[in-house]
């Protein structure tokens, strides 16, 4: 097996019952594997709630690190619409053309950093750098402001490979509240700005939902970004065919972004909390209890996707879940599909071929089920072209 491949742990379980069970932490998750159960399930918000105790609904729980409750994630309609309004037009901005002009320039800037045919490690040198850089064009700040951000390593809530990290949680939230009150009494043309002083409903903002919107956009947009980033360039490496495709048939960009985000799935899953005693795929789960909507399981669904273990840059009909689907579909997703674009048209441009050194696995694991996600190191010399 090619090292660029992520192979799906879910299948059997998913063909035979649809389900499985997994323990965390002492609050076990029933996940929910075929593509239509998880978009039902997400559809059905006064079933499965996703407004429960802050941290309730990710898995791994993070209630015993953090209070502040993420919006518009961790709320359910009909107030999750009104947030949601808010901030919608503030994450459209990645469809402007300043804007990908300006990204455009970051990932040309970054191959032209790393770019010479010596060895470079692309989580911590391209990904991460890549990430935190784009996203000050998201929240409209500083580009010195990535520097910080890049410092913090490639998920906010863990230390590097470890378990979930309280005191690094604290480096965030002490950063965030530091910048809220900043833009609180200046108002600046930044995400901060917009959201102390903006208004839903009628009224402004608090602080601490105002925070609750920023810790959300500062931990979802991260390490997502960082695998799709990282697992792109792997795939070059083991299928240089499908970038001298790409050369040719650059109209196929788009196409190729959509199957890269299904085959990588890059949030394996996000739970629900069950308000009622109901059934979910034939099986009963109790009021109380948390069930998860598997993402990565359902873009795998052999009912739905014809080869569904082959990344094929042109599929055609591609109806993933990769983003989420229903009222919490990811707000982020303009941004994250316009890196990967633009990451890929670079690319052609600039990139004769990626030529695997050394990798290192990151696989999760979920009960008895080991899925690997991408990667904790992936070395290769990326081969300018001429
Ligand atoms: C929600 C995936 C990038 C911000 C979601 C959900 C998924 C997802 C599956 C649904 C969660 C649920 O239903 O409970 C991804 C992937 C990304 C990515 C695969 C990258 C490839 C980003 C970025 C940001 C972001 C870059 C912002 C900087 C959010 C927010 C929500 C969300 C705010 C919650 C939306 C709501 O509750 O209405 N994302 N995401 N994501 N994502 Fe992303
Ligand atoms: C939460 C989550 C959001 C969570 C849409 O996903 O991403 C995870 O990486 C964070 O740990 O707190 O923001």
């Amino acid at each position: 097996m090619k090292e660029s491949e992520l192979p799906d742990p879910f299948a059997q379980i998913r063909a035979d019952k649809g389900y499985a069970e997994i323990d965390d932490q002492g609050d076990p998750v029933t996940m929910l594997l075929r593509l239509k159960d998880v978009r039902k399930t997400a559809h059905n918000y006064q079933a499965f709630t996703s407004e429960t105790v802050p941290g309730r609904i990710v898995v791994p729980s993070e209630v015993s690190i953090r209070n502040t409750r993420q919006i518009p994630f961790e709320v359910d309609p009909p107030m999750h619409g009104a947030y949601r309004a808010m901030v919608e037009p503030w994450f459209k901005r990645p469809l402007e053309e300043q804007y990908q002009e300006q990204l455009a320039a970051i990932v040309s800037g970054l191959f032209t950093e790393v770019a010479g045919g010596e060895k470079i490690e692309v989580v911590h040198d391209f990904a991460l750098p890549l990430q935190s850089r784009a996203l000050t064009l998201l929240l409209n700040t500083p580009m010195e402001e990535a520097a910080r951000w890049i410092s913090w390593g490639t998920h906010v809530f863990r230390s590097e490979g470890e378990a979930l990290d309280g005191s690094k949680a604290d480096v965030l939230y002490d950063y965030i509240d530091a910048k809220l009150k900043e833009a609180e009494s200046h108002r600046g043309e930044d995400l901060f700005s917009l959201l102390m002083h903006g208004e839903v409903h009628g009224r402004k903002l608090s602080r601490e939902e105002a925070k609750g919107v920023m810790v959300l956009t500062f931990a979802g947009g991260r390490d997502t970004v960082i695998n799709a980033v990282t697992n792109s360039l792997a795939h070059f490496a083991g299928y240089p065919e499908d970038l001298e495709r790409l050369r040719r048939e650059p109209e196929l960009v788009n196409t190729a972004v959509e199957e890269m985000i299904r085959y990588f799935s890059p949030l394996t899953h996000m739970g629900r909390v069950v308000t009622q005693d109901t059934q979910v795929c034939e099986h009963a789960v109790k009021a109380d209890s948390r069930v998860s909507l598997c993402w990565a399981s359902a873009n795998r669904d052999e009912t739905v996707f014809e080869e569904p273990d082959r990344l094929k840059i042109d599929r055609k009909v591609n109806p993933h879940v990769g983003f989420g689907f229903s009222h919490h579909n990811c707000l982020g997703a303009t941004h994250a599909r316009q890196v990967m674009r633009i990451l890929l048209k670079e690319m052609i441009q600039n990139i004769e071929k990626v030529e695997l050194v050394e990798a290192r696995d990151n696989i999760e694991v979920w009960g008895d089920f080991h899925r690997k996600v991408g990667f904790h190191s992936l070395q290769v010399r990326l081969h300018p072209k001429n």
